[in-house]
């Protein structure tokens, strides 16, 4: 009998999230279990008379549509690496493209396009639906007047109090510190993201997190081009300087965020991945922070489509001025990453799903009341089951503590019911580990809950 397909499913998928949250190294154990399936570590779907679902990898694809000019995801570089350590952060957004079979699916083959992108350029996302003064405006009223905030960006609130001489130099060195600071102290607002990652690739993160180095760093695409937010009064005072950072910003704005919206609006499934572990290890001010540009984020991707389907999203887009901008991006799987590091208690308890819906259940929900055809779930995902559970002490994890060679039995902290009140660095604690792929690379790792998202992602529930 022929097995002639006659149908295609495509799967476009981009996965998002602040730096380090576990993207590259989700979207490796993504493709492992693509690639080798096995339904014996990873069950997806209904099982029928000829035993559970089996995806039978064909072929890589090159990427296609707007992810064409992107590089591709170096699947066989972290792979064969991943035994040993953890993949380099991501320094381009790349996409990765394969084709598949379902063992369960007659005439339709599946293609699956991923899409990875660096964490840092998160933080350029509001720019996409701001002119220079309104970015300007958001980041001085919403983000810099903020409680949260205040004291990283001090000097340079002040530096436009009446009195001060402001040239462009003075401008940059002030607000270079102030992005100095917010690194620091892991706010999520560095931007322009070309002061930690410029656009070709060089990567600032190290000297200025640990040396307060700004030399070399830029505030946009080139030493020429480069800008700061600006309050309105500056106009006035400077226009000379209003200008020109206002030509950069668009200029950054057309080159670097325009495209990498366009990819990101190209594709059908979004996951969201946060890492509730480092904000309780961090602080209440960096998870405000990312709350707040996880809310930028799906106000520019708007997913889902007006209640009039596909083809009433442009004209609900006009009627609304520009208010719904449906996306086509049908779902949303908005996901507690590195789930492995937490007590298995907690996580039995739901401990790590409750305060990931409580953060940012509220969001989802009013892009699915707005949108229709927008299915939204939520997981907790451990992309490789690193940290591992002890069986005869259910307060302690084991692992390779990040810099040790040989494992250790430590201690983490217990998840809260809810999300205190207010916490800082120190009173939770959730130790690194090194990585858990095994040697073998047709073997995906461990993992908890992947195949829950694969089964929504890839329809098999
Ligand atoms: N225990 C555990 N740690 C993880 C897991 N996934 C990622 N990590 C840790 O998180 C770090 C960052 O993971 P990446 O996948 O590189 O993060 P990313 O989101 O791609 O980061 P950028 O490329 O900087 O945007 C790793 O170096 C690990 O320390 C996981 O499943 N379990
Ligand atoms: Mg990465």
């Amino acid at each position: 009998m022929s097995n002639a397909k006659l149908f295609r499913k495509s799967y476009r998928v981009a996965v998002l999230g602040g730096f380090q949250a576990g993207k590259t190294v989700f979207t490796t154990a993504l493709l492992n279990h693509i690639k080798h399936h096995d339904p014996s570590r990873l069950k997806l779907g209904k099982a029928s008379k000829a035993g559970p679902p089996v995806i039978v990898f064909d072929r890589d694809l090159p990427p296609y549509g707007r992810a064409t000019a992107l590089p591709t995801f170096p699947y066989a570089e972290y792979r064969s690496a991943a035994s040993k350590r953890w993949p380099q952060k991501t320094k381009a957004t790349a996409a990765y493209r394969c084709r598949f079979f379902r063992s369960d699916w007659g005439a339709t083959t599946a293609e699956l396009l991923v899409v990875d992108v660096p964490g840092e350029r998160y933080a350029d996302l509001p720019m996409a639906t701001r002119s220079f003064s309104q970015w300007s405006e958001w980041l001085f009223d919403t983000v810099f007047a903020a409680k949260d905030n205040r004291t990283q960006t001090e000097e340079y609130r002040k530096a436009f109090e009446t009195g001060q001489q402001i040239n462009a130099d003075s401008i940059l060195k002030a607000y270079k510190n102030t992005l100095v600071r917010f690194y620091q102290s892991f706010r999520p607002f560095v931007t322009p993201s070309t002061f930690i990652l410029q656009e070709n690739g060089v990567f600032h993160g190290v000297s200025v997190f640990r040396d307060s180095d700004i030399s070399g760093t830029l505030c946009g695409l080139s030493e020429d081009t480069q800008f700061a937010p600006l309050p309105s009064s500056v106009k006035v005072t400077a226009p000379a300087l209003y200008g020109q950072f206002e030509k950069a910003y668009n200029n950054y704005r057309r080159q670097l965020v325009k495209p990498l919206c366009s990819v990101l609006k190209s594709v059908n499934q979004v996951i969201v991945l946060v890492d509730v572990t480092s904000l309780l290890a961090g602080s209440t001010a960096m998870k405000n922070g990312y709350r707040l540009l996880l809310e930028e984020l799906l106000e520019v991707l708007s997913p889902g489509y007006s209640t009039l389907g596909w083809w009433g999203n442009a004209l609900t887009t006009s009627l609304t001025g520009g208010h719904f901008d449906g996306s086509g991006i049908e779902k949303l799987a908005v996901v507690a990453t590195k789930a492995d590091k937490v007590l298995k208690a907690d996580l039995e308890d739901d401990k790590l799903l409750n305060l990931l819906k409580s953060m940012v259940g509220g969001i989802c929900d009013r892009h699915r009341q707005r949108a229709s055809g927008l299915s939204v779930q939520y997981f907790t995902v451990a992309a490789t089951k690193s940290a591992r559970n002890l069986t005869q002490d259910s307060t302690k994890k084991r692992g390779v503590l990040d810099g040790t060679a040989n494992e250790s039995v430590y201690e983490t902290s217990s998840l809260p019911d809810h999300w205190p009140a207010t916490w800082g660095e120190g009173n939770f604690s959730f130790p690194d580990v090194e990585p858990c792929f095994p040697d073998d690379e047709q073997q995906a790792p461990d993992h908890i809950h992947m195949d829950q998202i694969m089964n929504f992602l890839l329809d098999f529930s």
